[in-house]
This record gives C-alpha cells, structure tokens and sequence, in this order.
C-alpha cells in the first residue's frame, strides 16, 4: 500500500469500527419520561416501581430515565412535551391535554375496563386519533375504578353548585357548569393555595389523592356518588415510538400490559381505602335522595358526551357505542 493512502484506509477502518458500536449501543434505546401528576402522588408511587422493574429486565433493550413531574414539565405542558418529542413518554391525562386536541378528555367517560377497549376496537381506534392528531402512541391505561367527585368547604343540599365557585379542569367543566357552579381551572399543584386562600369553595378530583397534597386540611364535605372515571395513561411520542426496533417494542408493550394487569386489584382498593380515610378526617359524604342522584349522574354523563359529540362526533359516537356499559 502506497504510503499515502495509510491515513485513508485508517479513517475508513476506524468509521467502521465506530459505526458497528454505534449499532450495538442502539440496541438500547434510553427513554426520557414525564409525570403530569406530582411526584409523591400514589400514581407516581406505582409508576417507579413499574419504570425500576423495566429498567431492570430491560438491560441492553429498553430503559426509562424518570425525569420528574409537574416541576420538571408543568402539568398542562406534558401533552405538547410528548406532542413534539421534548420527551419520549409522559404519565398523565386527557384533562390536561386539551390544548393538543379536545378528543383527550373524552376517555374519561369510558366504562369498560381498558382490557376490554383492546379487545373490541375501542383501544385502536384511541390509538388511530392519538397517533393522527397528537403524534401519541396511546400506550395503556394506568388507572381504572377512581370516579371523580364534587368536594366542598360549604355544604350543598341538592345538586345544585349555584353561588359556588369550583376549581376544574376541563373533565369537570360542563358538568359543573350545568349544575350552577362559576368554574376556575387550575392544575393540581394550585389547589391547596386557592382553598386556602378563599379563591374556592371546592373542587373536582377522584376518590383518590387529595392527601397527597393535604387537601382533607381543607375539604368538609364530598358529595356523593362519583361519575365518570378517572383515566390516566402513558403516552408516547409516535415517532420515537415508530423507531423503536421490533424487540424494543415487544418489550415495552409486555411491560405496559403487566402495568395494566394490576388494574383491577389496585384500583377498586385504593379506593375504598381512600374513601374510609376521608371519614377518618371527618369529610362528611353530601348524599341526594335517588330522583337527585339519578339526575346527578345522568347530568355529568349527559353534559361530558354533548361536549364530545360537538367537538368530535365520529369519534365521540364511535368510543360511545364502544364502551358504554
Ligand atoms: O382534577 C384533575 O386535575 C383531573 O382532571 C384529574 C384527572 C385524572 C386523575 C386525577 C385528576
């Protein structure tokens, strides 16, 4: 070999080289993942646990780094941080997420467990909007049985939230505006500070997770029943999704489904517990008599789908047909 070319054939090999360990480390893939929800909220609790044992079994294949929560991507940001590839996966809910597509906040009106939306179309035609209108992969849903209530500092009588002024997001918004309320959103990390300062006579969360934040310091009354059900879900950016090699992908979708698995054990428990606690700390329940109850409920359901079939109505027709009990 003529001397000269020495330094060229050197180049080339050592591209090769570099190439073939770049292949190698792309096997695994490190993805970068956000909560919508506070970081020692029970749903973060879980999905550490749920990250440390991927993480574990997913060696030289997948790996999730947890950045944080709401201090990291605040709450409402997560949807577009995922939306645009910020970050890969994101834990949170339709609520917050509005601001990418108003389809979002419909999955909290589903009532079938999200094992059976995978098997009667309901989950992929989720995916189809998700992935058309958000750049999301729809990947599971992390909570299931968690209805959302009307908690209060003032007692009510009837359902009926007229003079009240009621911290929302959008899962809460027509509904409560239909009962009278005058609405304020807030992400949940405002609450605390709006109950304490006067700003609220209440607000709308699950039966679960107003400790988290010392709300029950707060809080007199819940009325019940519940409505609606609380999803939570991860998401994924569709093209960080889409690059994922066939083995990655297997993986993650085992993963999420095992995630899922545990639904009905958690989910129906944590909200009894939850429930007896808010007795403990003497939140006294608000019940109608049945006509006041079935009207109640009849009114969430009534204002969340008349939302959904003018935002979306192919889709809103669709998920209803499809998952209505
Ligand atoms: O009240 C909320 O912030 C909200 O919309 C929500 C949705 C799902 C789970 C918990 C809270």
């Amino acid at each position: 070999m003529k001397k000269s070319l020495k330094p060229l054939v050197g180049a080339i090999l050592g591209a090769c080289l570099l190439t073939a360990s770049v292949t190698a480390a792309a096997q695994e893939v490190m993805l970068r993942m956000v909560s919508a929800f506070a970081e020692n909220s029970y749903y973060v609790t879980l999905l550490n646990k749920w990250i440390a044992k991927v993480n574990a079994e997913g060696k030289g294949n997948v790996q999730i780094n947890f950045i944080g929560g709401p201090k990291a991507i605040p709450t409402f940001e997560v949807g577009n941080a995922v939306k645009t590839g910020v970050v890969d996966l994101g834990l949170s809910t339709g609520a917050f997420y509005t601001n990418v597509m108003p389809e979002s906040d419909f999955l909290k009106l589903t009532q079938i467990p999200i094992a059976e939306q995978r098997k009667n179309g309901a989950f992929a035609a989720i995916n189809e909007v998700w992935n058309k209108k958000a750049n999301m992969a729809y990947l599971g849903r992390v909570v299931e049985s968690q209805p959302f209530h009307v908690y209060l500092t003032k007692k009510v009588d009837k359902p009926d939230l007229a003079g009240l002024k009621i911290r929302i997001t959008p899962v809460y918004r027509d509904f409560f505006q239909a009962l009278g309320a005058n609405v304020v959103t807030t992400p949940p990390g405002e609450v605390y500070t709006a109950l304490e300062r006067g700003v609220v006579d209440g607000y709308g969360w699950p039966i679960g997770g107003i400790f988290d934040l010392n709300w029950q310091e707060k809080t007199k009354f819940r009325i019940d029943p519940g409505f609606y059900d609380a999803e939570v879900s991860i998401i994924m950016n569709l093209d960080k999704f889409k690059g994922l090699n066939p083995k990655q992908r297997a993986y993650l979708e085992k993963q999420i489904l095992a995630l899922e698995a545990q639904n009905p054990a958690v989910w129906s428990a944590y909200a009894k517990e939850e429930a007896a606690r808010q007795d403990k700390a003497g939140i006294q329940s608000i019940k109608f008599d049945a006509a006041g109850t079935k009207k109640y409920v009849d009114m969430a359901y009534d204002a969340g789908w008349a939302t959904a079939m003018k935002a979306n109505p192919e889709f809103a027709k669709k998920l209803k047909t499809l998952t209505s009990k």
